[in-house]
């Protein structure tokens, strides 16, 4: 036995993950279901380091050095039970299971009991950056015990991308927190991408301005606050060209997107804590209505446009108001991701750091952005702040573009662009500002018609008023 690692599931993010560990100086076990993609990885890329190769489960193990760290990385689900059941009855007590795929975190926490009860520790670990990340640096979110991560951390952490010399992975907490991590990080991902969708088109409309123009303005707003891959990326996408039609490439894709299910559990667990992670909501929702076909169709036959075309007259305090807008929703976006973390983290007893996932996030995955370090910041000011906007930092930041936030959500209203992550991201602002809520009148109309009773601004006590009869309040 000589290898120090091992991975099994050598398709894409496997393998990467196998020459990541290689390149680093691990010597590496490999292994794949079918023996083919083992063999391919040797051939064409057996010089990135010191692979192990078996084409048995029972060969691969054998080929790793006590405690063995087998890290898992197949397709998510009754996959990842297969190859664990294959897995278990060769292992000994003190192994570690690495679960590196997108697995759904009550899973892991099954997974996890699972194998501590013979003995064994199961991490399940978020990996995001895809498979440039998955070679090169990923961002990597451990679960698991603390113990497992003395002998393993060291290694991920070696693998993981690299923000001013301090590694994108840290220890998350136990069982399924490093999974429900790397779903909150997906989901923060769907509100990024859908509120710079949105800054696209209100630019697109209110301009008229062609996508490669757009891609510039883009370019532009990532040197500054909000520089982070996905603006930059999407300066490169606007800028791009079909080289079929010569057309803008982004004006040739089907306006449809797909999912492969974050975001839905994302929001899925939200309304279960009842975190109103609206951003999330909205973006997955908004998803959801672009491939709403026969919708779309009857809507675009039926419903007028009534709002007239856009002509913006002052351009650059038009773009500079859209900048302020998706720097604020965004802000509100985060925010409620991670009082997710917050409100998870306190049900499952995983004591999980938020300024600690914010330096995780800061490089190797698909949300790295220089405004993360704010956050850090923002949690080691205050470890148990109980709303990110609140800290000073992130007041100041939105409340200087709070007028341009209000203008563009009204303008997007009254032309007649959809902005629903705008929107219902100010609309949270002033929820969670608000001196009083119409909440007064849901609890009044719940005790009118189902006796649900109410408290009162006034004294203490749970009421409950006769309706029916004199109207007369009792104390319930
Ligand atoms: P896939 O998700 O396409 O899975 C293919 C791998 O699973 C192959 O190695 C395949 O073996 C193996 N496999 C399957 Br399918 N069923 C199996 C079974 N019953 N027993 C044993 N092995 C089985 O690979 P991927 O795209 O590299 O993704 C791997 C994981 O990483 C997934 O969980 C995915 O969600 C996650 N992922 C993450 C990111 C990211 O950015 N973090 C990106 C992409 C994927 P075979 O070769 O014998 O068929």
């Amino acid at each position: 036995a000589r290898a120090q690692i091992g991975v099994t599931g050598l398709a894409v993010m496997g393998r990467n993950l196998a020459r990541n560990f290689a390149r680093h100086g691990y010597t590496v076990a490999v292994h794949n279901r079918s023996y083919g993609k083992t063999q391919s990885l040797i051939a064409e890329n057996g010089d990135d380091g010191d692979f192990v190769p078996s084409e048995s489960m029972e060969d691969f193990v054998a080929s790793l050095e006590r405690p063995r760290k087998v890290v898992v990385m197949v397709k998510a689900g009754a996959a990842t039970d297969a190859v664990i059941d294959e897995l278990v009855p060769l292992l000994e007590e003190g192994d570690i299971v690495v679960d590196a795929g997108n697995a759904h975190f009550p899973d892991t926490i099954r997974r996890e009991n699972a194998l501590r009860e013979k003995g064994l520790h199961f991490v399940g670990t978020g990996v995001s950056g895809g498979e440039e990340g998955a070679l090169n640096g990923p961002s990597i979110m451990p679960g698991g015990t603390a113990e497992s991560y003395e002998s393993l951390g060291p290694i991920l952490e070696d693998i993981s991308a690299k923000v001013d010399g301090v590694p994108c992975c840290t220890y998350v907490g136990p069982d399924g927190a490093g999974h429900f991590v790397k779903m909150v990080h997906n989901g923060i991902e769907y509100a990024d991408m859908q509120l710079i969708a949105e800054a696209y088109d209100l630019l697109k409309q209110g301009l008229g301005a062609s996508a490669a123009e757009i891609g510039q303005i883009f370019a532009e707003w990532n040197t500054g606050d909000l520089e982070s891959f996905l603006i930059e990326i999407t300066a490169d996408v606007l800028q791009h060209v079909d080289a079929e039609t010569g057309s803008a490439f982004v004006d040739v894709v089907l306006d449809q997107a797909e999912q492969k299910g974050t975001g839905r559990w994302t929001v899925q667990n939200g309304l279960d804590l009842g975190v109103p992670i609206t951003g999330i909501a909205e973006a997955t929702f908004a998803r959801a209505l672009s491939g709403s076909v026969p919708q779309r169709e009857a809507g675009r036959a039926a419903l007028p446009a009534d709002a007239g075309t856009w002509a913006v007259e002052d351009r650059d305090a038009f773009v500079e108001d859209v900048r302020l807008a998706l720097f604020a929703s965004k802000v509100v976006a985060y925010s409620q991701g991670f009082d997710q973390i917050a409100a998870a983290s306190a049900e499952n007893g995983w004591d999980i750091d938020r300024g600690a996932m914010a330096r995780i996030w800061r490089g190797g995955c698909i949300i790295r952005a220089r405004f993360l370090n704010r956050i850090t910041e923002a949690y080691e000011r205050d470890a148990e702040l109980p709303l990110l906007l609140a800290d000073e930092y992130f007041t100041g930041a939105v409340g200087n573009g709070l007028a341009a936030w209000r203008r563009i959500v009204s303008q997007a209203a009254l032309n007649g662009v959809p902005v629903p992550a705008f929107a219902s991201s100010l609309s949270y602002y002033d929820g969670v500002r608000a001196e009083r809520l119409p909440a007064a009148l849901i609890q009044a109309q719940r005790d009118f018609f189902g006796a649900h009773t109410y408290k009162r601004v006034d004294r203490e006590g749970t009421f409950h008023t006769e309706w029916s009869l004199d109207r007369s309040e009792s104390q319930a």
